[in-house]
């Protein structure tokens, strides 16, 4: 099962990936975490040359290089741990580049990269894609508490962020089955809450992952 994590730089998609992927841990369930981009010898040096602050990019490229790390990444980790029955859980996928490339930088419209995503994944689309929803400005704030140089994606500035934001939540009302949208705002205890039981009520594969809670 592919579960994805999805919202702005500074949303929580990291913590509630560790907590997660801790407590399936806990319960003896295989797990990959995968980020993005990288993941693979290849995806994290294309990673580098995406984030890097001192290269420019042009929005065409960097689409393009984005979805050339996802291809990787699918063929050489994501595909083989699916079918050797891990959870795989994605700190960010394909809605990432609908939502930086189209909504943020609009490079291509969401009619184009909705067909352009299976080209590059192979079709795949993850069961579960949860939004951690925040707004810019508290996102920002939560980076620039953080040590370290800001990267090339982060330096866009607020209003890229807003279109970035727009363009998830737009992503969330179109495809409400697979999207799960939550507020970032909240505690990550609450926040992990909240995507537990959400994956309890998904039935199916994931109520012989996640069993009822005791009562
Ligand atoms: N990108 C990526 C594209 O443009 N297109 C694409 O197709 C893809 C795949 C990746 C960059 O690439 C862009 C998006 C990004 O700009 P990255 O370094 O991988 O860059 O960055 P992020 O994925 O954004 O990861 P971050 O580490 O920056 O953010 P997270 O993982 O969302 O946040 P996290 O968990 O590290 O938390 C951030 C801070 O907030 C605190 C944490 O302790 C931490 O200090 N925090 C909370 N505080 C309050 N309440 C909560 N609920 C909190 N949860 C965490």
């Amino acid at each position: 099962m592919l579960l994805s994590f999805e919202g702005l730089d500074g949303s929580g998609k990291s913590t509630q990936i560790r907590m997660l992927a801790g407590l399936l841990r806990a319960h003896g369930r295989p797990v990959r975490v995968v980020r993005e981009p990288g993941g693979t010898a290849l995806s994290e040096q294309v990673r580098a040359l995406l984030l890097d602050p001192d290269l420019h990019i042009e929005p065409t490229a960097e689409l393009l290089l984005f979805s050339a790390a996802r291809a990787q990444l699918v063929a050489a980790e994501i595909r083989p741990a699916l079918a050797a029955g891990e959870v795989v859980i994605a700190d960010r996928f394909f809605d990432s580049t609908t939502a930086y490339q189209g909504g943020g930088r609009g490079v291509a419209g969401v009619d184009w990269l909705r067909a352009f995503h299976p080209f590059v994944t192979g079709g795949l689309v993850p069961r579960r894609t949860y939004l951690i929803d925040l707004p810019a400005e508290v996102a920002a704030a939560r980076r620039s508490a953080r040590e370290g140089v800001e990267d090339r994606m982060e330096a866009a500035g607020e209003p890229f962020f807003e279109r970035v934001r727009d363009a998830y939540l737009t992503l969330a009302v179109e495809e409400p089955v697979r999207f799960c949208v939550l507020d970032g705002t909240l505690p990550p205890d609450a926040l992990h809450d909240r995507v537990v039981e959400d994956l309890r009520g998904l039935g199916g594969l994931t109520a012989r992952i996640f069993p009822p809670a005791r009562r």
